[in-house]
């Protein structure tokens, strides 16, 4: 039978939480903010609502360029554990649509998968239906709206989800799949950085549909083997990954001291360099791939954040590792105003590297 996976993402999940809880912010900009410890002058966009980004505001930019772009929007600071809080609730209804206990992922504090093969019959008409329900029960349990994608992959069902927000809902068909995909252009392809789809460009490679239909061992020679043979599939529609609990495996990291307290980025990013060198010879020693990238810094107060990334499916490549610790360092250099004093990386999720299929099964 062919599989039927749901994606759920709420809606501008922090900002609409903040509406809810306050019914006179609902036609205002509403801005969540992660102040620093600089207070309102420092801090990053965390989110913001529609009639805010309408003003062209987006997450991670600085509050103060926020302010710049629409003075009467409300500002407010992120309230974590509450959103939390929500968000446990949100899960557990979610799980109860789910074909089992173990059928649930949940990838973000608002996204999760969850396989509803058996509940649906592989029908997907009654997977349209459960998909209306898991929205009604949302709205009606939380007062949120959330937009959902239905398919035959997790890969197709969270392409899906982004196609119509908010308060969407998108069921691409096993037949339909392909023309969904090809149309769109490289970068919409889960899993594709701004390194991968430049690559892509200077190859000539525009849409998915391209990437799908481009010579798989040529792509291998420019990504390597695993990373190659994962764009010829997904750009292909093709995704065997499991819809399965996410437990905290093995981890593997390295931490070093910078040789003074610095903002400078050359001294920042060559010893995360030396560190994603390190991280990745000991996944290579193992014979690991890792999901999960987590970044940390410990700045010149000895005050310690962290940040994680969940790649939505497993690799072992260095650039990937590189390009998303960057990411991460980037937006904490972006979000602070004090001098880093240590910086870490560390790999988690970690699957041993048997077993792959390897893109001539598939052919
Ligand atoms: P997203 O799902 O990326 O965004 P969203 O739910 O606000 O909006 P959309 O309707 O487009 O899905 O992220 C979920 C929450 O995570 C978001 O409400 C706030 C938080 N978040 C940050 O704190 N910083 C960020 O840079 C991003 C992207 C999200
Ligand atoms: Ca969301």
């Amino acid at each position: 039978m062919e599989r039927v996976i749901i994606h759920v993402d709420m809606d501008y999940f922090y900002a609409a939480i903040e509406e809810r809880e306050n019914p006179s912010l609902k036609d205002k900009a509403v801005v969540v903010c992660m102040y620093s410890n600089r207070g309102e002058e420092g801090g990053a966009v965390s989110t913001s609502n529609y009639v805010a980004r309408k003003a062209g505001i987006r997450s991670a930019m600085p509050c103060r360029q926020a302010k710049a772009l629409k003075s009467d929007a409300v500002f407010l600071p992120v309230r974590k554990q509450f959103y939390e809080e929500v968000s446990a609730r949100i899960m557990d209804i979610l799980h109860s649509h789910a074909d089992n206990e173990e059928s649930f992922e949940r990838i973000s504090i608002d996204e999760a998968f969850l396989e509803i093969t058996q509940n649906c019959g592989g029908d997907f008409e009654k997977a349209k239906d459960i998909g209306m329900q898991v929205k009604h029960d949302i709205l009606e349990q939380e007062k949120l709206t959330c937009s959902v994608g239905i398919g035959p992959n997790k890969l197709i069902a969270k392409m899906a989800s982004s196609f119509k927000k908010p308060d969407g809902l998108t069921l691409i068909d096993p037949k339909d799949v392909t023309a969904f995909l090809s149309p769109l252009p490289v970068k919409k392809l889960w899993g594709i950085g701004k390194v991968t789809e430049e690559k892509l460009l200077q190859m000539g490679i525009e849409t998915i549909g391209q990437l799908a239909d481009f010579d798989a061992l040529e792509l291998i020679s420019v990504f390597g083997k695993n990373r190659g043979t994962w764009l010829k599939k997904a750009a292909s529609g093709i995704d065997e990954s499991p819809v399965t609990e996410r437990t905290v495996t093995d981890q593997i990291g390295r931490m070093a001291s910078l040789k003074e307290d610095t903002r400078d980025d050359d001294m920042i990013f060559s010893l995360m360099r030396e560190l994603v060198d390190d991280v990745i010879k000991k996944t290579g020693e193992r014979k690991v791939s890792f999901r999960s990238v987590t970044v940390t810094v410990i700045f010149s107060n000895f005050r310690m954040t962290t940040k994680s990334r969940t790649l939505n499916h497993a690799v072992s490549d260095k650039g990937i590792l590189h390009e998303t610790a960057r990411e991460m360092m980037l937006q904490f250099l972006h979000e602070s105003t004090m001098n880093f004093r240590r910086i870490g990386v560390r790999v988690g999720n970690l699957q041993q590297n048997t077993g792959q299929k390897s893109l001539f099964e598939f052919m």
